[in-house]
């Protein structure tokens, strides 16, 4: 379902409900064009060499073949960029987050992805397999900055899988995806896109099962600015995601979710992002 739009950063009853039963809900033209357009050129100088990242932050391959070697993910940029800073501590994303959590949301992680044309996806996972937040699930507000559609590896999600339990992961196509984790929906359920246009942004609850498939255009683009929040109730998340924010700015201080996670062993690191 797509929004009609908010009022004064507001969901309407039908909106939150919407979220209640399917687990996402796009908001459309969230960020204005403008905005969207001075955070995709703030990467793009990134992309250019225009502009370095901090050492260690960000490390492209211009030599590699593959385009995400060439373009990886940037992880984490609003510990050093403050434009990205700024967007993940909008005060929009925060009226939405608190009416769809019921809670002061926190802000735990930040990610730009280029996955320029030819870039595989990430097959279908939960992001609080990773995250780990406890009690209750993180909530993700993906915000594309080019169109995302199917044909240039658009997300997919698979409504009403936000009250399935974290799933261990078997072994993804590594031809199709980055990530070697693939979850996979429950029966009857099925992943259905979830089209977007530049300022949109999908919000989605941490265990909704998501993924994309590779860029299949030979021209097009398919950035897009990912955070990740908590609630303020919840008292654990991995500490790989130490600091966590509140939307002044502040850290706040969690408990540590450490250990092997639900199936028993610490999951690698995906490689394509710093
Ligand atoms: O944007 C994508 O293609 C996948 C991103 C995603 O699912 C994630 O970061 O959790």
């Amino acid at each position: 379902m797509q929004a009609t739009g908010i009022k004064q950063g507001v969901l309407s009853g039908e909106q939150l409900a919407f979220f209640g039963r399917e687990g996402y809900l796009i908001v459309p033209a969230l960020f204005g064009a403008d905005e969207v357009a001075a955070l995709g050129a703030r990467f793009q100088r990134l992309a250019d060499d225009l502009e370095p990242a901090p050492e260690g932050t960000w490390i492209p391959d211009r030599a590699a073949t593959d385009p995400l070697l060439r373009y990886p993910r940037v992880m984490m940029p609003h510990t050093w960029d403050e434009l990205s800073k700024r967007w993940l501590l909008d005060q929009r994303l925060h009226d939405i987050l608190s009416a769809l959590l019921g809670d002061e949301p926190i802000a735990t992680q930040s990610m730009f992805y280029f996955k320029p044309p030819g870039a595989r996806g990430q097959a279908l996972h939960q992001d609080n397999f990773y995250l780990r937040v406890e009690p209750f699930s993180c909530i993700a507000a993906w915000t594309a900055i080019d169109p995302s559609l199917p044909e240039n590896g658009g997300l997919h999600v698979v409504p009403q899988t936000q009250d399935a339990a974290l799933v261990c992961p078997e072994e993804a196509d590594m031809n199709e995806s980055f990530v070697k984790h693939l979850v996979r929906p429950p029966e009857g359920l099925q992943p259905i896109p979830a089209p977007l246009q530049p300022g949109d942004t999908l919000f989605f609850n941490g265990n909704v099962i998501h993924g994309s498939g590779p860029n299949k255009s030979k021209t097009h683009w398919r950035r897009s600015y990912i955070c990740h929040y908590m609630p303020a109730a919840a008292q654990k998340i991995s500490s790989g995601y130490f600091p966590v924010l509140n939307f002044q700015g502040e850290p706040v201080t969690r408990e540590a979710n450490r250990g092997g996670g639900p199936c028993g062993v610490e999951f690698d690191k995906p490689n394509y992002g710093a």
